[in-house]
């Protein structure tokens, strides 16, 4: 028999089976051993086959996967964690405010989910706390964003109907990231009341705010849309990305580089002939997008 993987705990795992029942499942031991290099062999989103043992199940199998999102396993032990398989797109909720969220770590996730040929969506949230400085910067980022190909919409969860993000989530699997504390569980809870997800309370909140979820995990909004909520990922990493490769995944820099004097082997910091440095001057590329992609080559922390 075959289901989703809606949710694991590390030793079970909630399986959304063909008849639409859900199911706890425990894995076979055998398969452990296959998902060498990932600290869970069975993430959120995959398909298995698995056998009834009384009311439970074990899964027994791992359907083939059409993609999957890793971060890197806490402590750097060499291990990664699958984040979750099977996503048809990656929603980033952004805030610019409570807290604030850096361009910085948007270009980040939206670069890690490209290395893994995953479409990107932006969510700017609780646009009621902004300025009117601080919405023309949104809307800023919107349009920069919006001009790379990574659809956003801008959102104040507690106020407004979800119409419009619905829409944009209908008839896919949508790996929702993004800071604690920006609004995740709450937009959650309007798209889907039956699920009742513990949001934070303003009183306790800081700017770094705390972990309110653990795992992550699959929700069903209706019949054939489905939306994954990860934990904090302050641990988004490039999980394999080689210094070269980086600049593949910024959509703007990906043909540009082809001209590069040194091809390849160009990292687009300050070597001669460089077509990237020349595409900052000529406005093609925007000093922001620069930035993040510099930290990123260089491995500074941009996690926050
Ligand atoms: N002002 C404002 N607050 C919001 C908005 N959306 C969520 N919040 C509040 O932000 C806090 C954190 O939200 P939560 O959903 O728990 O964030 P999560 O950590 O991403 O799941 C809660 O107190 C929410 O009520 C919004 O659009 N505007
Ligand atoms: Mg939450
Ligand atoms: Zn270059």
């Amino acid at each position: 028999m075959r289901g989703t993987v809606l949710k694991s705990t590390g030793s079970w795992y909630e399986v959304l089976t063909e008849d639409e029942q859900i199911i706890q499942c425990r894995i076979k031991g055998k398969l452990r051993l296959e998902g060498v290099r990932e600290t869970n062999p069975v993430a959120v989103g995959d398909y298995v086959t698995y056998e009834l043992e009384d009311v439970n199940g074990v899964i027994s199998e791992i359907l083939p996967r059409k993609n999957h999102l890793l971060r890197q396993a806490v402590k750097k032990s060499g291990h990664s964690h699958i984040l979750a398989a099977n996503i048809d797109q990656a929603l980033l909720i952004v805030t610019l405010k409570q807290p604030r969220t850096s361009l910085g770590f948007i270009d980040r996730f939206l670069i890690s989910a490209e290395a893994f040929r995953i479409p990107q969506l932006i969510v700017f949230n609780k646009s009621d706390l902004l300025s009117q400085e601080a919405l023309t910067e949104q809307s800023e980022l919107q349009k920069m964003y919006n001009s790379l190909g990574v659809h956003s919409i801008c959102l104040s969860a507690i106020n407004e109907e979800m119409d419009e993000l619905l829409e944009l989530l209908e008839n896919k699997i949508t790996l929702m990231a993004g800071h604690s504390g920006v609004g995740k569980s709450t937009i959650l809870n309007k798209l889907a009341p039956e699920f009742q997800q513990t949001t934070q309370e303003i009183s306790n909140f800081s700017q770094k705010g705390t972990h309110t979820t653990t795992f992550a995990e699959m929700f069903r909004l209706n019949k054939s849309s489905f939306l994954i909520d990860t934990p904090g990922v302050k641990e988004w990493g490039l999980v394999d990305m080689e210094q070269q490769e980086i600049s593949d995944y910024f959509i703007e820099m990906r043909e540009l580089r082809l001209s590069c004097k040194f091809g390849s082997k160009c990292l687009h910091l300050q070597e001669p002939g460089c077509a990237i440095q020349k595409g900052i001057l000529e406005g093609k590329i925007s000093e922001a997008r620069y930035h993040s992609y510099k930290s990123m080559v260089l491995g500074e922390d941009n996690r926050k």
